[in-house]
């Protein structure tokens, strides 16, 4: 049983009370094909070092989270083998030669079951660990992510995956709407372009925090050790 009782972790823009006990990690889409040499990001021409660098502070994280027991979800983007829930619009922005469901490097692209669709090794979930499969780029749109939520008493969720401005972002303001706060690691969290990782933090956390708070994975460590 995890004790209900608050830790104070440093953040922007003030510090953020942390419930453990109402509190859930949520991992975002750290998927074979968004961050493996070879997979669909890097053939789109996307540098992949700009999103492994979170993989090693996640893990450190990841492992603290399980020590405590506290609530972790894993997400990933990703569609039915049929595509009866991919968008057309979805389906062709972009105009590029391949498209979502098309074969690529790692099996058809953002299938459901490919190999490419799959968690990276490094932080893969556990037998028990929620896995939601989110067919937009917000974990809450087409998911049971609030329903798994609310069963477990959680009130704050901890962000971290990629990309830090399109699913980390949009999870974030879902979030915002349902009455979460949210905390986001900046180290845990990682974009393909450098001003959209720092204008994408900068979003959540400007106005007073108007999505959320903006924080570091050493600290959240360190409240959890305290715990
Ligand atoms: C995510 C994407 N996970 N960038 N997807 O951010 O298309």
């Amino acid at each position: 049983m995890v004790p209900d009782k608050v830790s104070i972790v440093e953040a922007e823009p003030y510090p953020f009370e942390f419930w453990p006990a109402h509190c859930a990690l949520v991992i975002i889409d750290m998927q074979r094909d968004f961050l493996e040499p070879g997979g669909f990001g890097e053939m789109l021409g996307n540098d992949v070092g700009q999103l492994r660098r979170t993989i090693a502070p996640n893990r450190a994280l990841l492992d603290a989270w399980r020590k405590a027991g506290l609530l972790v979800i894993h997400t990933r983007e990703g569609h039915r083998p049929d595509l009866a829930d991919l968008p057309p619009a979805k389906r062709i922005r972009g105009r590029g030669e391949k498209h979502i469901g098309d074969p690529g490097p790692m099996g058809r692209i953002l299938v459901r079951g490919e190999a490419g669709h799959d968690i990276i090794r490094e932080l893969y979930p556990k037998p028990g660990e929620p896995v939601i499969d989110k067919p937009g780029k917000g974990a809450f749109f087409a998911t049971d992510l609030h329903a798994i939520l609310q069963y477990h008493g959680i009130r704050q969720l901890v962000v971290t995956g990629v990309t830090t401005e399109v699913c980390v972002n949009t999870t974030v303001r879902e979030a915002n709407d349902r009455g979460y706060d949210c905390l986001v690691l900046a180290d845990c969290v990682g974009s393909y372009f450098p001003e959209f990782q720092e204008m994408g933090l900068k979003m959540i956390k400007a106005q007073g925090g108007i999505f959320g708070w903006v924080g570091k994975s050493d600290q959240v460590i360190k409240a959890i050790g305290k715990g």
